[in-house]
Formats: structure tokens, sequence, C-alpha cells
């Protein structure tokens, strides 16, 4: 066993955080097994291990914040929307997608929700909404999810520089997973992200529990702040628990091994078995059932399109 994140105990989540963890985990493992088995085509990025991120963050965000997602986003999507079936759809090309099928994995639009597979084109776009939020929605936010590879993107720097300048209400959630692709942080990254955000004279506040309670109290009062145009990159450790993409893991196992060890899932199982065991099973087979009838229907129309 290699060390675990924080090597406490969960605190116990309601059934309804627990049931949105469990259907983001269920979900992602579907979709690797439906293109195991070449159900489905093009590409796709799962976020296994790092659902806690938006789930942590969901009630601290409201609907006029805008989220700006990346090419790992279905958790952040879930999340937002609870909206499996529309996703799936929408992965699968099918009607009911909640972007015509366009869109699929990693590009969707929806009521202030924008995902982009293109690393690092979010952040200088949700710099650009802050501001438009600064000026004539004043509270809201723009929460954007970057990992640790897209720090390697000058665009990123372009838009810390105006967050800091332009005192904008920006959230720059980055899910440092340490690991872009194939390659390990430590081999691209110069200094640390804390260090990069102090360069801008922005706050940095680093995540290292999974414990969505107490994230959501680590975080609450800094988020306020966020809404007051205090801008803020909140740096979360986590861990990738699957590959990059689809088979495509060549991690060593030691890595894979930490990832595993500090997986929620199975800490939440042992902390909390009674809960877990009778939310887990019901929400795989709901997973199932929303595989089945969404597979089911006709094909998407481009016509559907985005909203
Ligand atoms: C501009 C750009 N360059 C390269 C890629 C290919 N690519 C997709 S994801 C990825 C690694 C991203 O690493 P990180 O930001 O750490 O996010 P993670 O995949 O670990 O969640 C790369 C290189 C891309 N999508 N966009
Ligand atoms: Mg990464």
């Amino acid at each position: 066993m290699t060390e675990t994140l924080d090597g406490l105990r969960l605190s116990r989540l309601g059934d309804d955080d627990l049931g949105l963890l469990l259907l983001i985990r269920h979900f992602e493992l579907k979709l690797l097994e439906l293109y195991g088995r070449g159900d489905l085509n093009g590409t796709t990025h799962t976020c296994l291990g790092q659902e806690y991120v938006p789930v942590a963050l969901r009630p601290l965000l409201g609907e006029s914040d805008h989220v700006f997602s990346n090419h790992r986003g279905h958790g952040h999507y879930l999340s937002r929307f609870r909206d499996p079936h529309g996703l799936l759809a929408e992965i699968m090309g099918r009607e009911g997608a909640v972007c015509g099928g366009v869109g699929g994995s990693q590009h969707i639009h929806r009521d202030r929700y924008l995902s982009t597979g293109v690393q690092g084109e979010s952040l200088p776009v949700a710099a650009g909404v802050a501001l438009h939020l600064k000026r004539s929605e004043p509270g809201a936010i723009a929460c954007v999810h970057i990992g640790d590879g897209t720090w390697g993107e000058g665009a990123v720097y372009e838009a810390l520089n105006l967050a800091a300048l332009w005192r904008l209400p920006l959230l720059v959630v980055v899910e440092n997973n340490g690991v872009a692709q194939s390659t390990p942080t430590a081999s691209q990254m110069a200094g640390t992200v804390a260090g990069r955000a102090a360069a801008f004279g922005i706050r940095h506040h680093l995540v290292v529990s999974t414990d969505v309670n107490e994230i959501r109290i680590s975080l609450e009062g800094l988020v306020a702040e966020v809404r007051e145009g205090r801008p803020l990159v909140a740096e979360f450790v986590t861990h990738r628990l699957g590959p990059h993409s689809k088979g495509d893991d060549v991690r060593p196992a030691g890595a894979v091994q930490a990832a595993r060890d500090n997986d929620w899932y199975g800490r939440y199982a042992h902390d909390h078995p009674e809960q877990f065991h009778r939310l887990d099973g019901t929400v795989k087979a709901e997973v199932q059932g929303i595989v089945d009838e969404v597979a089911a229907r006709p094909p998407s129309r481009r016509e559907e399109s985005c909203a």
C-alpha cells in the first residue's frame, strides 16, 4: 500500500452526493466498456478517480455562474445538470443529444456551461466572461477546470494576468493528477502551480483531501471572495484512475497503484459500507438502463444542436 492522500476516514455524505459520485463513476466505466466493444466512435477521456472535484464544488456554484470544462469533462457536466441521458446521447450520436451529436464527449454547450478539448483555450474565454459578469451581473463567477499539463499553454498566463489586473471573479480549478497524457508533471513543470499563481498576485489554495464535505468547508469562504473580484487558483492534488483516453496507460505500476489506493470509491465503501452498498448497485443498474434506452434511440439530427 502506498500512502493515501489524507489517510483519514472519509466523512459521511448525503445520499444525493454519494449518488452523484456513483453516477459519474458508473457512467465513465460504462463508456470505457462501450468503446472497448466498438459500440462508440471517436474518443473520450474519463474522469475516473477525479469525480469528487465537481461534486464538492457543486453547492458552491449557482445557476448564474459559468462553468468552463475541458477534455475530461463528463463529471463536470453531470454535476451541473445531472443529465446522463443527454450526455450519453451526445456521445453516442442519438436523439436527445445535448448538442445534436456534433459536440461529442469534449465539446458541449448548454446554459452557461462550455467544454473544449483544446488545452488552454477556455481560460482566456473564462476571463472574458468573468469581466462581463463583473460589469453586468456582479456576484456571479466564471469557474474553469484545467489540468496540470495545461500550464504549458501561454494563454493561461495571459488570462491570469488580466484576472489579477482587472480583479475578475474567476475561479481556476486545477485538477493536478500528476500527469499529462503520458508525461509526468515533474518532467514538464518548472516550479509549482502555487508559485505561478503567486507571480501574478493571485491567491492559491491547495486541496489534498478527497473528502467532499471537508473540501466544501475549506473552499466556501474563498469562493465567496471570488464573487467580490478576488480571483483564486484552487489546486486539487488528485489521481487519474484510468488511462489518459482509452487503453493508453503507460504509467509505471506504482503510479497506477497510488491512484487505486487513493480512490474515494474503495475508501468510501470501506468507511460507510451500508450506505455505499445500498446505493452502488442501484446506480450501476440505473446506468445500464440508461445505456439500453439511449442506444435504442434513432440517430441524432444536427438541427437539434446546442442550446
Ligand atoms: C492545444 C492542445 N495540445 C495538445 C492536446 C492533446 N492533449 C489532450 S489532453 C492532453 C494532456 C492534458 O494534460 P492535463 O492538462 O494534465 O489534463 P489531464 O489529461 O491530466 O486531465 C493533451 C496533450 C490538446 N487537446 N490541445
Ligand atoms: Mg494532468
